[in-house]
C-alpha cells in the first residue's frame, strides 16, 4: 500500500459540465474545492464527442435518460480536473451535493447554483443540468482519472500550508 493510500489520501474527477462553462462559474466552482484545502494536481478544458461520452457514462447507455444526457455532456466545452485530498471521494460528492439540484441542499454547489427537479427534466425532454460530475467511489476514479487524463498531466507539489490541511 502506498503512504497517500494509508493516510486516506485519495484522487478524484471533476468535471465541470458545459452548463457551468457556459454561466461563467467555472472560478467560484473551482474555489469551493480550493477553500475546503483539496489540491487540484490536474486540469484542462476539453469538448468531448458522442464516442467518449458513452466511454465516461457507459454504465448509463441504457437508461431513457441517456440520449439527453449526450447532448447535455457534448453542447460545450468542459473543465475536467483532478482533486487531491483526505478521502477525497466522499468530501467531494459532499461538497458537490445530490444529483438533482431541487433535492441539493443550499450550501452544495447544485443546490446554490440549479433547482432543477426529475419531474421537469422528464416532462421536457432535457436533461439534468447540474453543473458537476464527480467520481462515485475510489475505484471509478481511477477508472474516470485514467480516461480523462494521461499520467504525465497529473503532478505532485506541495501547496503552501499544506501540513495545517492533511
Ligand atoms: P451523479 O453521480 O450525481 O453525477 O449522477 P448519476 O451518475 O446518477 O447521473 C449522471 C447524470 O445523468 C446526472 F448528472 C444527470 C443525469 N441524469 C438525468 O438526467 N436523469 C436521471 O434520472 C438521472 C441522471
Amino acid at each position: 500500500m502506498s503512504p497517500e493510500k494509508e493516510n486516506f489520501v485519495e484522487h478524484t474527477l471533476v468535471l465541470i459540465k458545459p452548463d457551468g462553462v457556459y454561466r461563467g462559474v467555472v472560478g467560484e466552482i473551482i474555489t469551493r474545492f480550493e477553500r475546503a484545502g483539496l489540491k487540484i494536481i490536474a486540469m484542462k478544458m476539453v469538448w468531448i464527442d458522442k464516442d467518449f461520452a458513452k466511454k465516461h457514462y457507459g454504465a448509463h447507455l441504457k437508461k431513457s435518460f441517456y440520449p439527453n444526457l449526450e447532448e447535455y455532456i457534448t453542447a460545450g466545452p468542459v473543465v475536467a480536473m483532478v482533486l487531491e485530498g483526505v478521502e477525497a471521494v466522499e468530501v467531494v460528492r459532499k461538497i458537490v451535493g445530490p444529483t438533482e439540484p431541487k433535492s441539493a441542499m443550499p450550501g452544495t454547489i447544485r443546490g446554490d447554483y440549479a433547482h432543477i427537479s426529475y419531474a421537469h427534466a422528464d416532462k421536457t425532454g432535457k436533461s439534468v443540468c447540474n453543473l458537476i460530475h464527480a467520481s462515485g467511489t475510489t475505484e471509478e476514479a481511477d477508472d474516470e482519472i485514467l480516461l480523462w487524463f494521461d499520467p504525465t498531466e497529473i503532478h505532485t507539489y506541495k501547496r503552501a500550508g499544506e501540513k495545517w490541511l492533511k
